[in-house]
């Protein structure tokens, strides 16, 4: 959520970037001296005249007799993109302001529009260019951007500052608690990138459900001053060409015959060049098309029955440990999976960086991405709801040509009240609005019987759920795995069911007996027993076990074992493939073999 928010520029993945990547000074101010008067603790005035004591000012000590008590240029500097915890040692554990600062130049010819953006900083973002706000932005993992042209000064150099908080509040999403390491900083690129006056903004391409050998979208031109303007759109492997009149605010819809086309899908990851023309603007992205959609239990890839075979992932470098954010990270953690042999995974708990997504594509993986409305947030606040609201729009805008994402889920464990399900039913039409072809889901907990011998989902987001989804812990946060064997489940047979989160800790290369707990063998029993019951479930049609490695978090604090990590990972943090790696790999492979047969994973007895 910015106070400026321009609409999101589609696919700057291909556009040319001017990266500021690299070394940015910073300075680490608990107390919030640059940017509160230590009276009242009112922020210094932002537009006008502010006192020499903002930061954002970026003040030069002038002479001997200069008492300004900040210096950018005296600071020490990280790596941007780069989250704080693991660059700066004394504040691994910090949460509050950090602001930082890069000087660069720029010449931008007579014409042409500049702008910068942001792929995510965590959590709260003012971004001043040569002392004056550019806007504030909200959100740990979303992309913002800003118009810069008239702001640059091209002779000189000039000073981008950003103020970045990640402090946990009430009305922040996620809230107060997560079950993952709260890194702070600019943790994705930074660049400028250029246009012309007249450019295409953005655009959506996909596959019609209705009518599949058509493509149907829009496209969104930006600058031609209420004139209609004529787009050109090719797809030369396609050997179609077509030109559209957009109307006078820009915008045109249209659908296209695409007869020829092969459907993308894991087996046939194809993506096909999407060109497109406007005045002197021309972009490309690379696109594939598919169909997605569920009948009765069964998720339909492309018409035919597909099972999910899939694990959760956290965006994270575990071995550093950092946040990911870079196409080496995508490619290590999405190897993995695929080493798995999953051809599915759920972006957990908050939109990854582009490059999960664009990769995925790439790849042949289908994705789940979510939002993190996670555990208990403040429902009852309004500004909780445009955080969350905003966070699944920009996603949906950033992603929403991307052929390997299948599913947006909006929440995770939230128990359900009416204020929460009202909120989610707002969150689903915000995402239906958008998209209205791929499908909608919420990680949701299951309800356990008075007598505790069944398990059902009278979660009311379940009704509202395309795929029902469903964490539960069976055999380790209650009960033991033996009880997989016993526990009855009380599903709707018109929906499929997606087991979203199951798992058990253990530390990699720790042994014993498999009773007992934190253990490799507790683990792998576990998987065991939990993918015995999920399999006599008749609609079961996929899963994303908890989790794929072993991840930072502060809640986990059992010393000697859990020293703030989460120890559910199918990986150790170095990669160390632990014993249930192999009991998912092996379900993971008979599946595959079944279905190459046309056969669900049913148990055998139960068929
Ligand atoms: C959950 C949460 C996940 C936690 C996991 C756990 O249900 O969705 O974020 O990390 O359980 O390990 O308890």
């Amino acid at each position: 959520m910015s106070d400026v928010q321009p609409p999101l520029t589609q696919n700057t993945y291909y556009r040319p970037r001017i990266s500021l990547s690299g070394d940015w000074s910073y300075i680490v101010d608990p107390y919030e001296t640059g940017f509160r008067n230590q009276r009242n603790w009112k922020p210094f005035q932002e537009n006008g005249a502010p006192t020499d004591r903002a930061f954002f000012q970026d003040r030069h000590r002038a002479g001997p007799a200069d008492r300004v008590e900040y210096d950018f240029d005296a600071s020490p500097t990280m790596q941007v993109p780069g989250d704080w915890n693991h660059q700066v040692e004394t504040i691994r554990y910090y949460e509050g302001v950090v602001w930082f600062r890069r000087q660069f130049s720029h010449r931008l010819a007579a014409g042409r529009r500049l702008f910068l953006r942001f792929e995510a900083v965590n959590y709260e973002a003012h971004v001043y260019l040569n002392g004056r706000l550019l806007g504030r932005h909200v959100g740990g993992f979303d992309p913002f951007e800003f118009e810069i042209g008239g702001r640059l000064r091209t002779e000189e150099t000039n000073s981008l500052v950003v103020r970045v908080n990640n402090r946990r509040e009430r009305d922040t999403v996620p809230g107060m608690t997560t079950d993952w390491w709260n890194y702070g900083g600019i943790t994705r690129e930074v660049y400028l990138f250029e246009t012309p006056q007249v450019f295409v903004r953005d655009y959506h391409l996909q596959l019609d459900p209705e009518d599949p050998d058509t493509a149907r979208g829009f496209v969104q031109v930006d600058g031609a001053a209420g004139e209609p303007v004529s787009v050109h759109l090719r797809l030369p492997e396609l050997k179609t060409e077509h030109t559209l009149t957009t109307a006078d605010d820009g915008r045109k819809e249209f659908s296209l015959r695409l007869p020829q086309l092969q459907r993308w899908s894991p087996a046939n990851p194809r993506l096909y060049k999407v060109e497109w023309a406007v005045a002197d603007d021309q972009t490309m992205d690379r696109i594939g098309f598919r169909t997605i959609e569920t009948q009765g239990p069964d998720i339909l890839l492309n018409g035919e029955p597909i099972f999910l075979r899939g694990v959760s992932i956290h965006e994270e470098v575990a071995a550093v440990p950092r946040r990911a954010y870079s196409r080496e990270d995508a490619a290590m953690l999405l190897g993995h999976a695929r080493e798995l042999n999953c051809n599915f995974v759920r972006l957990a708990h908050y939109p990854h960086n582009e490059n999960m997504a664009r990769m995925a594509d790439e790849l042949g993986l289908l994705v789940w991405e979510e939002i993190p409305v996670y555990w208990g947030i403040n429902y009852e606040d309004p500004v909780v709801y445009a955080a969350a609201a905003s966070q699944l729009e920009a996603l949906v805008r950033r992603d929403r040509n991307r052929a390997a994402v299948i599913v947006w889920s909006i929440a995770n464990e939230t128990p359900p009240t009416e204020v929460r399900t009202e909120f989610l039913g707002r969150l689903k039409a915000v995402v239906r609005a958008l998209d209205p072809d791929r499908l909608v889901s919420a990680a949701l907990d299951r309800t356990e019987s008075a007598d505790g011998q069944s398990y059902s989902l009278e979660d009311p987001f379940a009704q509202d759920s395309d795929l029902v989804s469903c964490n539960q812990y069976l055999g380790w946060y209650y009960g033991t795995p033996e009880d997989c064997a016993r526990m009855e489940w009380k599903l709707d047979p018109g929906k499929p069911f997606f087991a979203s989160e199951f798992g058990a800790g253990a530390p990699a290369g720790r042994h014993g007996p498999r009773e007992e707990v934190w253990t490799e063998e507790h683990q792998a029993w576990l998987y065991k027993e939990q993918l015995a019951m999920l399999r006599r479930l008749p609609t079961f049609r996929g899963c994303s076990p908890w989790v794929m490695m072993d991840f930072r978090t502060p809640r986990r604090n059992l010393s000697g074992v859990q020293d703030h990590w989460n120890r559910k990972g199918l990986l150790g943090p170095d990669g160390q493939k632990k014993l249930a790696w192999q009991v998912l790999r092996d379900f993971y492979d008979e599946v595959e073999t079944m279905e190459a047969v046309g056969k669900q994973p049913r148990a055998e007895h139960s068929a």
